[in-house]
């Protein structure tokens, strides 16, 4: 039951914003300057292209009513990623300017890749830009021109976290492998009863997450704190993964970490393991967005010796509240379709039976399948909108299945499935 409830509230969320697209640009050159912005909209994504003659540079604007939280990034797009005369651009910067013109945010590269992520508070009610500009190394002649999406989100600044309180310790927690189980969401008021003492706590995250541990001055269990706390941070085998003295409030201690799903533990003790005393201890965990192309459909061309490939855009992050997009590669001159799911059966299901050998069909088709949309010849997208779905961590599959009369008996060729993972934050 408690998957049933998230799959039908996914399903009714996702099924109506299917196949949404971007806002084109339309005033080129004259959205080189803030005057000739692009309007978009708060919460919606924009597809632009950066010239190839000359560095160009974009400005978009959106108008908010209230102060928000402004989240924006870039990502490739089309299947393509020739960095001179592709489809795609390869390497954006990113700029936010405030109502007043001043300049707010800027980012060149994120997560590993060559987008652009801004995160920044917009404090007052008002129009905003963001300019997607070329990146230009002054080193290297020629420079990353082409389409890319732009991804706007405007979000209700966060609450302030609530934590509930866990069961008091049962000493001795003083290894690993008898460690305090502990989760997001969660409080610990304990204390060191002794010089010496360490305490463990252990979790286990199914996501990839953002973790967040910290201590906090307390006095709530004997009446004395201890002042100088350090934490210690474990992997499954207990082989220390990080440690942090002074990193939270004065000398309080923080470890904050993105890490991948596993068993992990961590340690509280005083900073040289040398003193009693009590503290608090406050554990975060934020769901981030992941995207992952899947085992499946090993050997199954088309008519023209290549697979229909599904291709997660470089920098785009299917993020509660946005639109996620993929392109599709090698489409055949048939229709073309996306299968979309949120469950995937437990191994892809071999169509050789039915005259497709070497395809597989990868995805529970419960969301439905929609048609793609063509972009360029052999190339196509597909999107959806993620809407406000309140289970970060829910998982989207998706295929490609096209009609290729002669590829094989059946005429149908299916990609290999990618799944989204939708996360609360980005990175
Ligand atoms: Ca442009
Ligand atoms: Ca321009
Ligand atoms: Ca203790
Ligand atoms: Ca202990």
């Amino acid at each position: 039951m408690s998957r049933i409830l998230p799959t039908i509230l996914v399903c009714s969320s996702l099924v109506a914003s299917v196949g949404a697209q971007g806002q084109l640009e339309s005033n080129e050159p004259g959205n080189d300057a803030s005057l000739g912005a692009e309007a978009a909209s708060p919460n919606g994504q924009c597809y632009g292209h950066l010239e190839s003659a000359s560095p160009d540079k974009d400005f978009w604007s959106f108008t908010i009513t209230s102060p928000k939280r402004l989240t924006t990034w870039t990502s490739r797009r089309g299947a393509k990623t020739t960095e001179n005369g592709g489809t795609a651009t390869s390497d954006t910067v990113l700029e936010v300017y405030d109502p007043n013109g001043f300049f707010i945010g800027y980012n060149d590269d994120f997560g590993g890749g060559k987008y652009s992520l801004v995160s920044v508070d917009l404090p007052v009610a008002g129009t905003y830009y963001i300019a997607v500009a070329t990146f230009v190394d002054p080193y290297i002649p020629g420079f990353a021109n082409g389409d890319y999406a732009l991804d706007i989100i405007c979000e209700d600044p966060a609450p302030a976290p609530t934590y509930s309180t866990a069961p008091t310790e049962s000493e001795p927690n003083d290894a690993c492998a008898s460690a305090e189980s502990t989760s997001g969401g969660t409080e610990h008021f304990e204390t060191l009863q002794s010089i010496g003492d360490s305490d463990y706590y252990t979790f286990t995250l199914n996501r990839r997450a953002r973790v967040t541990i910290e201590t906090h001055a307390d006095t709530s269990t004997t009446g004395a704190a201890c002042t100088d706390p350090k934490l210690w941070l474990y992997d499954a085998g207990c082989v220390e993964l990080s440690s942090d003295d002074n990193g939270g409030s004065g000398s309080q201690a923080m470890i904050e970490q993105v890490l991948e799903p596993g068993t992990y533990s961590v340690e509280v003790s005083d900073h040289q393991r040398n003193a009693a005393g009590d503290y608090r201890l406050t554990v975060d965990v934020t769901i981030l967005s992941t995207q992952d192309i899947l085992p499946g459909s090993p050997n199954c061309p088309g008519t023209s010796g290549q697979p229909l490939q599904l291709l997660p855009r470089e920098g785009e992050l299917p993020r509660v509240g946005s639109q996620v997009t993929v392109d599709v590669a090698n489409v055949p001159a048939g229709p073309c379709a996306v299968l979309l799911g949120v469950t995937a059966p437990p191994a892809p299901l071999d169509l050789t039976i039915v005259g497709a050998p070497g395809c597989d069909l990868a995805v529970n088709v419960n969301l439905g399948s929609f048609a793609c949309q063509p972009t360029v010849a052999g190339e196509a997208e597909f999107g959806i909108h993620i809407g406000s779905v309140p289970f970060p961590g829910i998982r989207v599959f998706a295929q490609a299945a096209g009609i290729d009369i002669g590829a094989n008996a059946l005429g149908v060729i299916l990609s290999a499935p990618l799944r989204w993972t939708i996360g609360a934050e980005t990175y």
